[in-house]
C-alpha cells in the first residue's frame, strides 16, 4: 500500500509520493516556500522548503507527481501534518505522462456558404468539406490520445448555418465527455453567431476561451495563454498582462500574421514584438498560430513557431497545402508531428 498522511508520525523521516498542487512563498525567517501537496488518497500535506534547501525542488512544477524522500514529519496535536526539508531531503519527479496537445486552426465551418477565396472563385469549392475535416480533427484527437485540443481561431467562416454551429457543439461535447478540453482564441472571421455558440459552450464549462484567462489554462505540465485576433495597429504598442506560472512549459496562442515564419509583406507583427511584449511575465516555449492558411513554421526561431494551416483546403493562395493539424508532445522541449486530416 502506498504511504499516506495517516502513516506519518511526528519527528520521523518520511518517504512519500505526492502531487504538487501549488507553490507559495513562505513567511518567516529562513523559510523559502511551501508546496501544497496531496497524497495518493487526496489528503492535503503542506511541505515547507527551508531557505538553505531552496534549490532542492526548483525543477518540480505544479501539477507534477513527485517522490519526497527523507522529509521530516511535523504532526503536532490539533494541527495539520506537515513535511519539512532536512539536509538529506530529495525530490524526484515520478515518471509522468508526457503532455500531448493537438493544434488546429482556421476550420471555417460555414465556408460551404460562399464560393470565393480572396475574392476569387474557388475552382474546387464543391470538393471542400469543412464539416468532414472538422470531424477528422475530433477523430485525430482520440487516435493520438491528446490531453487537449487548441484551436487558434476562425472556427467559423463569416456566414454559418445551424449545422455548422451544431457540429462544433457536438465535437466539443464529445471531446469533453472523454476528458479532452477544447481551448480557443477568436479569429478575424469568427462573427456574431459563431461567437455566441462558442460563448454558450464556454459558459457551460465545455470550451475554454484563452483570452479570458490571464493566468493561463494549465493542462498537465503545460500552461496555455492566448489572445483573440488584434489588428496590426494594436501590435504597435501591445499591452499584455499575463500572470506567470510555474508549470514547466508555457505556450502562447494567437490568431495573427507573424514574421517569422511569414516572410512576405505586411505581417501584423514580428515574433520579436510578441516575445518582447510578454518577456517580463512569460518566456513561452512555443507559439501556436492561426490566420495564415498555409502550414508555415520555423522550428529554429528564438521560440519555435507553428501555423497548422486550415483544416480543409479552402484557400486559393495555398492550394497545394494539405489539411493538417499539429501534434506536440512535451518532453524536455515540444516535439512536433504533422497529422494529415
Ligand atoms: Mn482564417
Amino acid at each position: 500500500m502506498p504511504i499516506t498522511r495517516s502513516d506519518l508520525s511526528h519527528d520521523e523521516h518520511a518517504d512519500i509520493s505526492v502531487q504538487i498542487l501549488s507553490r507559495r512563498p513562505a513567511s518567516g525567517s529562513k523559510r523559502a516556500y511551501w508546496f501544497d501537496t496531496e497524497d495518493v488518497a487526496g489528503n492535503k500535506i503542506p511541505v515547507l522548503v527551508w531557505e538553505k534547501h531552496r534549490g532542492l525542488a526548483e525543477h518540480i512544477s505544479t501539477g507534477e507527481k513527485a517522490r519526497l524522500r527523507d522529509f521530516k514529519v511535523k504532526s503536532w496535536p490539533e494541527q495539520e501534518t506537515q513535511l519539512h526539508t532536512v539536509s538529506n531531503s530529495s525530490v524526484e519527479p515520478v515518471e509522468r505522462r508526457k503532455t500531448r496537445i493537438l493544434h488546429v486552426s482556421d476550420s471555417h465551418l460555414g465556408y460551404h456558404l460562399r464560393p470565393t477565396s480572396g475574392g476569387k472563385m474557388m475552382p474546387w469549392h464543391d470538393e471542400v468539406d469543412c464539416q468532414a475535416r472538422f470531424r477528422d480533427v475530433i477523430v485525430a484527437a482520440f487516435e493520438n490520445d491528446v490531453d487537449a485540443v487548441v484551436h487558434t481561431g476562425d472556427v467559423f467562416d463569416h456566414a454559418v448555418c445551424d449545422e455548422d454551429l451544431d457540429l462544433l457543439e457536438y465535437g466539443v461535447k464529445i471531446l469533453a465527455s472523454e476528458g479532452i478540453p477544447f481551448f480557443y482564441v477568436l479569429g478575424n472571421h469568427d462573427r456574431e453567431k459563431g461567437r455566441a455558440r462558442l460563448r454558450k459552450l464556454s459558459n457551460a464549462g465545455l470550451a475554454y476561451p484563452l483570452e479570458e484567462a490571464l493566468q493561463g489554462q494549465s493542462i498537465g505540465d503545460v500552461t496555455l495563454y492566448g489572445l483573440d485576433n488584434r489588428d496590426a495597429n494594436w501590435w504597435r504598442n501591445p499591452d499584455i498582462r499575463f500572470t506567470p506560472n510555474d508549470t514547466r512549459y508555457s505556450v502562447l496562442c494567437l490568431h495573427q500574421t507573424v514574421s517569422p515564419p511569414y516572410s512576405k509583406d505586411s505581417p501584423d507583427c514580428t515574433l520579436d514584438t510578441i516575445l518582447n511584449s510578454v518577456a517580463s511575465r512569460l518566456s513561452p516555449d512555443l507559439l501556436l498560430l492561426g490566420d495564415l492558411h498555409g502550414p508555415f513554421s520555423d522550428s529554429d526561431a528564438s521560440v519555435p513557431v507553428y501555423y497548422s494551416g486550415p483544416t480543409a483546403r479552402i484557400s486559393y493562395q495555398y492550394e497545394d497545402a494539405d489539411p493538417r493539424a499539429n501534434l506536440f508532445e512535451f518532453d524536455g522541449k515540444p516535439h512536433h508531428i504533422t497529422i494529415r486530416l
